[in-house]
């Protein structure tokens, strides 16, 4: 749906919203021209769900393992499977990820492996940021996946200024930034759409309306109808879809990457979805979510809605889709273990990569910190 096309359908459910828990805004058929792409193909269909299962299975342990003190922070994506998969299938392997914390989906499906994800996540020697980074933060520029923001809204810019930077180049591909409902009260909300409708950048704007940043609810975020809407502010498309279907999502960002390439400018996506977990790892959503609420919206449970959509639709079975979960639950526990066994990043390396030549400043901190560290061992 093209943001206020229909202002009348939107206000309706938007007033309905009873102030602390946000209506969902019934979504949204994308626009759909001579042109428009179908959702996740045939050939995709059963491996999007596996992703989607893998996410979903990578959550629940990263979770616990927290909870263990094995790692020391996680940013869950329950509830956000369906989104973050569509979207990552309908991109081209060539276009650049401006990710916030959250997008683990997005990692998985552009082939970064799960070991290599949790040697971010403890910061062993495997960690190819060196452990340098708050665990969860990860980046892999083999990828094109951009380190984490955590500063809310930063990643927008940079998806902007890299696209612009790509169509000087003559590459024919898009960027993207991944936010939050919340994200878009930054200041970088403001500056990077502005610019990017300004300048017509090649970038897709995708948010997870996941009800909820941290503790304070969409309805008292914007007083906007929708936050696609936003973007006709900007002089650009903004549509809604409903984020729990993996098919809408697809076909919206697979549209606005056609857009993107083609020189015709920014999208702006709301995928609306809710996040059943917690913020993050630092987080009790039970002291803010009314009763409820988290079990209204598990009845849209993208990964079940799926699995089911691909039974009526003859390609999975009851049993191929236990053997699916008891292989990824296997695929997780393995990565897990050889990640787990790794040791720990090496402490001195924190002095590498600062100059290409090292100055004797550093060479003098080098050996001071070699001498601490042998000290602590007890070694003379
Ligand atoms: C500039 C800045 N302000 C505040 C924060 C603290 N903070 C971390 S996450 C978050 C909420 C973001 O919510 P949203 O954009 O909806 O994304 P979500 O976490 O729900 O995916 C806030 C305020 C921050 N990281 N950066």
């Amino acid at each position: 749906m093209v943001a206020g096309s229909h202002p009348k359908d939107i206000w309706a459910t938007a007033t309905r919203a009873d102030g602390m828990t946000s209506a969902r805004v019934r979504p949204a058929t994308v626009e759909r021209g001579a042109r428009a792409p179908a959702g996740v193909p045939d050939a995709r269909r059963v491996e999007a769900y596996r992703w989607m299962v893998l996410a979903r299975l990578v959550d629940e342990r990263c979770l616990t393992l927290q909870r263990q003190g094995r790692i020391g922070f996680y940013v869950p994506l329950e509830g956000q499977e369906a989104a973050q998969i569509g979207c990552a299938l309908a991109l081209e392997a060539a276009d650049w990820i401006f990710p916030a914390y959250r997008e683990l989906g997005l990692a998985l499906v552009r082939g970064v492996p799960l070991e290599t994800l949790f040697d971010q996540f403890i910061g062993n020697s495997g960690d190819v940021l060196k452990g340098r980074q708050m665990p969860n933060h990860y980046g892999y520029r083999d990828r094109n996946f951009v380190v984490a923001s955590s500063p809310v809204g930063t990643q927008i810019t940079q998806a902007v200024g890299a696209g612009l930077a790509a169509r000087r180049r003559g590459d024919a591909i898009a960027t993207i930034a991944f936010f939050g409902d919340g994200t878009t009260s930054s200041n970088d909300f403001h500056a990077g759409l502005n610019f990017a409708g300004v300048f017509r950048a090649p970038t897709i704007f995708f948010c997870q309306n996941n009800q909820w940043a941290i503790s304070l609810p969409r309805a008292q975020q914007t007083h906007s109808a929708t936050l696609a809407e936003k973007a006709r502010a900007y002089g650009f498309e903004g549509v809604v879809v409903d984020g729990m279907a993996i098919d809408e999502v697809y076909r919206a960002v697979r549209q606005a990457r056609e857009r993107a390439v083609a020189g015709d400018g920014p999208t702006l996506i709301e995928a609306q979805v809710y996040r059943f977990g917690p913020h993050s790892t630092s987080d009790d959503p039970k002291r803010y979510r009314p009763a409820g609420e988290l079990e209204k919206w598990k009845q849209h449970d993208p990964v079940a809605g799926f699995r089911d959509e691909l039974i009526r639709e003859g390609r999975l079975t009851v049993q191929d889709d236990e053997k699916l979960w008891e292989a990824a639950r296997a695929e997780v526990a393995s990565a897990w273990k050889t990640a787990e066994s790794k040791p720990p990043v090496d402490p001195l390396s924190f002095l590498d990569d600062v100059f290409a030549q090292p100055t004797r400043e550093l060479e003098d901190d080098r050996r001071r910190l070699a001498a601490l560290l042998a000290q602590r061992e007890g070694k003379p």
